[in-house]
């Protein structure tokens, strides 16, 4: 391109921000800065005429992580804006997270022109191919170039268009050359009112032909893991098959499904009278060590419906066979008969009754049982945080007959960083009443996501802090039993646990949020059932210190009430 035709930069921005909204984005979160000014202009434009949201942030961490979420509850690419220079690698973590769960997130990264480029010049730095492998295309647009074929390029990479490649994140590295502010007597448009685009698909479920009696009767168990989807669920019905369900699955519920499923593995292992033969796999499971072990099993076979590439592992590296159809993954699994489907809706029963028992004889709420509670409560939206809250509800949450709530968690990577902006963008995109349930430490690693400017849209937003000051999780891994042997003396406490003493409810007043504390299931029962408008913080105060405890009298309780009903069958 000749400099005669090179491109004004707020008329590169205006060409980007059509072939973004050509390319169905509606949402575009916008962090503040001078480079990127003219696409900030631009978008403007575009918001003043009904035909974007925006969403300003401050911090780019969680402008990445707001876009991520709402990709997710909006099911369509998102795109992100940020300045050049540090701006852009905060981004690092949400783009990582979209890149394992395949989202797709636009990176809109502004940037310094050419002739700015290795002279020391302030904000500049290498910003293309920055994420490396985690995005599915990258491409920098010179200044002055016309970009709207690199936007429609990384729209269709995002969107999973390309031919064997997953839906994920991209980006657009848009260098723009001084002015960086509209032309004299450019103005917005008359504004056309804000353009609402929400996204309601609502939980679903949905139904198979029940399976052909001459298929083989096989003890075959329907694991569904994060992002299975209704069809696990559809399939185990089915087939006749015991459901063992992760909450993130969005498959947990129906008459097939085992809830504490977890607790139940090693009652149908390789030396027990009926061991599991085959597992059919769904989605992507990451929550349990019997579920690892399960699938780990050499007495095991095991396969994996993909009817679409994904991006969270590496072909020829599980053991699972992936299968494209469900009639092909139906002759795999076979049918359950009808005693091995009872002896696992009874065992289950049993688990729960003995779970259950446990927590009735506790005056205070603990992990568990707050697990169970905000799983019973659940509606709209529920976003479940990493560490032990998602492990929570797997253990205690009882599957309801029909699913009452779309699930989401940042499963791609397990992070802890940026969970209140994913709620929050997660809310926003789909308008619906959210509740997300968190632990203090991962509350407290994005405390920034709670701020919102003046004017900018705000969730219906339930934020459930399980507050038991520090990291339980390490307790019930091996650090508990290093830290009760005593040998490392308070260190296991300090570097694993890191207590802390932080006013949650100081910090919410500081954001403007609401907040209360509760301490019992029931009073956190009460908090769930009330009407909710705008963001509230329950915090729910617990002690950490008897958790291994709690859990080893729940796995004795559990193995006495099954070895019962087990024997007895
Ligand atoms: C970004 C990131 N940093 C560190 C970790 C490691 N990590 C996993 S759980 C956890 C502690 C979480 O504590 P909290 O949120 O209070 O939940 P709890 O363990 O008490 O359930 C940490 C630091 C991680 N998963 N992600």
């Amino acid at each position: 391109m000749t400099s005669q035709d090179s491109l004004t930069s707020i008329g590169a921005a205006r060409i980007a921000v059509t072939a973004l909204l050509d390319g169905g984005v509606r949402h575009v979160v916008v962090a503040p800065g001078s480079r990127s000014a003219p696409m900030a202009y631009a978008l403007a434009e575009a918001e003043a005429a009904g035909r974007v949201r925006l969403h300003v942030r401050i911090d780019e961490r969680d402008a990445g992580f707001t876009a991520l979420g709402l990709a997710l509850s909006t099911e369509a690419p998102v795109a992100v804006v940020t300045t050049s220079g540090t701006a852009v690698g905060n981004l690092l973590p949400a783009v990582m997270e979209a890149n394992h769960s395949a989202v797709p997130v636009v990176v809109i990264s502004a940037d310094r022109p050419e002739e700015l480029h290795g002279t020391g010049a302030n904000q500049t730095t290498i910003q293309l191919d920055l994420f490396g492998d985690h995005v599915r295309f990258a491409v920098d647009v010179p200044a002055g170039d016309h970009p709207q074929k690199a936007v429609a390029t990384a729209l269709y990479a995002a969107t999973g268009a390309l031919e064997d490649t997953p839906p994920g994140p991209v980006q657009v590295n848009l260098a723009f050359r001084d002015p960086l502010v509209p032309a004299d007597g450019d103005a917005l448009p008359a504004a056309a009112g804000h353009g609402v685009f929400h996204y309601d698909a609502g939980p679903q479920a949905l139904n198979l032909p029940a399976a052909s009696g001459e298929l083989a009767e096989r003890r075959t168990v329907v694991l569904a893991g994060h992002d299975a989807g209704p069809v696990a669920e559809a399939f185990a019905r089915a087939h006749g098959l015991p459901l063992l369900a992760e909450p993130s699955s969005n498959a947990r519920f129906g008459r097939n499904a085992v809830g504490p499923y977890r607790v139940l593995l090693a009652h149908f292992g390789p030396d027990s009278p009926t061991p599991i033969e085959r597992v059919v796999l769904f989605g992507r499971a990451t929550l349990s060590r019997p579920v690892a072990s399960l699938l780990a099993r050499e007495s095991v076979v095991s396969a994996i419906y993909q009817p679409v590439p994904v991006a969270w592992y590496e072909e020829g590296r599980r053991r699972e066979t992936p299968i494209e159809t469900l009639p092909e993954l139906a002759d795999f699994a076979g049918r359950g008969s009808a005693e091995w489907l009872d002896s696992w809706l009874l065992a289950g029963a049993a688990a729960q009754h003995g779970l259950d028992g446990v927590l009735a004889g506790e005056d205070l709420a603990n992990g568990p049982s707050v697990g169970a509670t905000v799983w019973e409560h659940s509606r709209g939206q529920l976003v479940l945080g990493s560490s032990n809250g998602i492990r929570d509800v797997d253990l205690a949450g009882q599957p309801h007959p029909e699913p009452i709530a779309t699930v989401y968690a940042n499963r791609g990577l397990a992070g802890i960083d940026g969970t209140i902006a994913t709620a929050t963008g997660i809310a926003l995109g789909s308008g619906r009443e959210t509740t997300v349930l968190l632990g203090d430490v991962t509350f407290l690693h994005d405390a920034g996501g709670l701020l919102l400017g003046h004017g900018e849209p705000v969730p219906d937003l339930r934020i459930v802090v399980l507050n038991d000051s520090g990291g339980a999780i390490f307790s019930l891994l091996e650090h508990g039993a290093v830290e009760d042997s005593g040998a490392y003396g308070t260190a296991v406490e300090r570097l694993f646990g890191t207590p802390h003493s932080v006013g949650i409810g100081a910090l919410a007043a500081a954001y403007g949020v609401g907040h209360q504390t509760v301490s019992t299931t029931a009073e956190l029962a009460a908090a769930l059932k009330s009407p909710l408008k705008g963001r509230t913080i329950v915090e729910v105060r617990v002690d950490r210190s008897g958790l291994r405890a709690l859990h080893a009298r729940i796995k004795e309780a559990v193995s006495a009430a099954v070895g019962q009903v087990l024997t007895a069958g």
